[in-house]
């Protein structure tokens, strides 16, 4: 029961492994993505196909770096030349599987690797698993020949890494040479970290050496955490004429490969601490995939926040320049000028106001001609002031983008994105002219309300709507300075004349609608400006989801782990889809790179200089 619980919880992992989408280049996401990749991988070639058959043979695989005498120890290991060594580096180009006939059938499927295909024949393909069955071996335990960990062929580091992945048991070889190389440690401090059963070759150890040098390694694996793990040297001596070396040399190792084969106990508790030391580092890794999930969402929604700030400002901007008396000035105030008469006569009128109160109308010159001309003015003095804020907020949010890595990777692509858009000044001369067909429609309305008085006609509809935009755009009274005699009395006078058609309290009310109606509509304009920069984050199409989903998914497997009969079923059937699962998971080079030394806790090599040191300097 439990091993399908553990194996449920696992396929569903995997499910959300491979819907994870890092999109956005801020940091950390580069590491996570590769560890979303590794992980999947693990699930998929091994901890999936393993759980399946857990009485399968033990695989143990060997890697490590590249010449340190992988393939010549699985050749003298098997006593033939089933996989090819050689001097030129590297030499093991596509994976060579060694297992008892008896046990083919279970690597001849693809459920172990299913990501690799299987051939009978030697291939330099490292997308095929070359299968060799070899009587001399134990039943009940397979050997893996795998590239180098090292390699300079990208492909190969990968293929390696996935090959660790897969192992029961990792047999790690290294050189007396290069044992205290970062690389290989890189992996081994992995293995040690995921708590996988490994083995230690160290070869071409000088005779004369072989008491200091596997001292020291074993003292290294000690510090690192693979204290409980053997160690086996190997010491120099010449290949025989089929590039084997002598019995003596490799008869330990097989010894104990042969003791660990014929222990169904043994090896079942091998199979048991590497599936639980791969599930347990599952678990401690996924909350990193959760932290990164979480970065990107959080990173979107500021960058949401920058633009969304940045365009209520502008409208916000343009509703109080609409009203503090800023348009009354220029052209605008020229024409309305023109309109109510020249400047001496307002300037007359203004001092008898309340005397000719209700004379006003018969005062006005307003021709249709003059009022056609307020509108034309406004309209421009708007239309350059909601592009300025149009622009300023542009300029905002991509400034503010810029200081965010994920902001510049969005901003790259549209670098239009620091203006206004394109039709945004036909839309912003059509949401003047609508709103000055809103405020024609107000003053009609309520003209005909007032059954056509004398007043109203005599200042017709056009004449009645500048003077309410006039009155509109000055109704906080921000003039300052020398505008205000002017602006400030030609607002009072569209005021007085608004007064004396409608009355008081029906023009504050048309005053406040016609305000309203153009708030709105320069909002509408700058949302409309908006959903450009909306449109790039949603184009990057993270799922909200994702930290949720792994967060569940991963609950799930830890409580499948915590099982104390987790592994007590033998046999499940394996998700059908494996190998098409196989086939999804990403294997890019870039995922598995070099890893480079830390220059903290690298210990020096030997002899950096001399790849193949004497002995006495190499203990020096
Ligand atoms: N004299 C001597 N030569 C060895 C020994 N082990 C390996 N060699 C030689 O070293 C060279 C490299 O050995 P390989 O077994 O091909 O090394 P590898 O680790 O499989 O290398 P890659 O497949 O490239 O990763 C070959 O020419 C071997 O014959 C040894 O113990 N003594
Ligand atoms: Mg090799």
């Amino acid at each position: 029961m439990s091993v399908e619980r553990l194996a449920a919880a696992l396929t569903r992992l995997q499910a959300v492994l491979a819907a994870v989408r890092l999109p956005l280049d801020v940091p950390g996401a580069e590491t996570a993505r590769g560890l979303a990749a590794e992980q999947q991988n693990q699930i998929v070639d091994y901890l999936l196909p393993r759980l399946g058959r857990l009485d399968a043979p033990l695989l143990a695989v060997v890697g490590g770096s590249t010449g340190a005498g992988k393939s010549t120890l699985v050749n003298s290991l098997i006593g033939r030349q089933v996989t090819a060594a050689g001097v030129i580096r590297p030499t093991t180009r596509s994976s060579v599987l060694i297992h008892h006939p008896t046990d083919a059938r279970w690597f001849a499927s693809g459920k172990i690797l299913p990501g690799l295909a299987r051939s009978q024949d030697t291939v330099a393909d490292p997308r095929v698993l070359q299968l060799v069955p070899e009587p001399s071996l134990p039943a009940g335990l397979a050997i893996l020949d795998a590239p180098d960990v090292d390699s300079v062929v990208a492909e190969n580091r990968v293929l390696a890494a996935q090959l660790l992945a897969a192992a029961d048991l990792w047999m790690f070889v290294t050189s007396a040479a290069r044992y205290a190389d970062a690389v290989p440690w890189q992996y081994l401090r992995d293995a040690a970290r995921r708590n996988a059963v490994v083995a230690v070759v160290l070869d071409r150890v000088p005779p004369a050496a072989m008491d200091e040098v596997p001292t020291h390694l074993g003292q290294m694996m000690s510090q690192r955490g693979l204290g409980a793990s053997p160690l086996f040297a190997v010491p120099e001596t010449d290949v025989d004429a089929e590039g084997l070396l002598p019995e003596a040399a490799v008869a330990p190792i097989r010894a104990w490969l042969a003791d660990l084969a014929e222990d169904s106990v043994r090896r079942n508790q091998v199979v048991v601490q590497t599936m639980d030391g791969a599930l347990a580092s599952l678990s401690a890794q996924t909350p990193t995939l959760v932290a990164a999930s979480a970065a990107q969402a959080e990173s979107l929604e500021t960058l949401r926040t920058d633009a969304e700030k940045s365009f209520a400002e502008a409208a916000r901007s343009v509703a109080a320049q609409t009203a503090d008396g800023s348009l009354l000035r220029g052209e605008v105030l020229a024409r309305w000028q023109d309109f109510v008469g020249t400047g001496e006569f307002f300037r007359a009128v203004e001092k008898k106001i309340g005397l000719f109160r209700d004379r006003f109308v018969q005062l006005l010159r307003g021709e249709p001609k003059e009022a056609e001309q307020v509108k034309l003015a406004v309209e421009s003095g708007l239309e350059v002031l909601i592009r300025e804020e149009g622009e300023a907020a542009a300029r905002r949010v991509v400034s503010a983008w810029e200081a965010h890595p994920a902001g510049r990777q969005l901003l790259a692509r549209d670098d239009a994105l620091g203006r206004v858009s394109g039709d945004f000044g036909d839309a912003s001369a059509r949401l003047i002219r609508q709103w000055q067909g809103d405020v024609l429609e107000l003053v009609a309305t309520e003209g005909r309300a007032k059954k056509a008085t004398a007043r109203y006609l005599a200042l017709g509809v056009n004449g009645a709507g500048v003077a309410l935009m006039i009155f509109v755009f000055s109704q906080t009274g921000g003039l300052l300075g020398a505008e205000v005699g002017v602006a400030g009395g030609t607002a009072i006078l569209a005021q007085r004349v608004l007064e004396a058609v409608f009355g008081e309290d029906a023009v504050r009310r048309l005053a406040k609608t016609a305000k309203e109606q153009l708030d709105a509509r320069v909002e509408g304009l700058m949302a409309a400006e908006l959903a450009r920069f909306f449109r790039l984050v949603d184009e990057i199409g993270l799922d909200q989801e994702q930290a949720a989903n792994l967060t569940a998914a991963l609950a799930e497997l830890d409580a499948a782990r915590a099982a104390e009969d987790r592994f007590t079923e033998r046999a499940i059937p394996v998700p059908a889809e494996l190998p098409e699962l196989a086939a999804q998971a990403t294997r890019r080079p870039e995922l598995n790179p070099v890893p480079q030394p830390e220059p903290a806790e690298a210990e020096p090599e030997p002899h950096p200089e001399q790849p193949e040191p004497q002995p006495e300097q190499e203990l020096s």
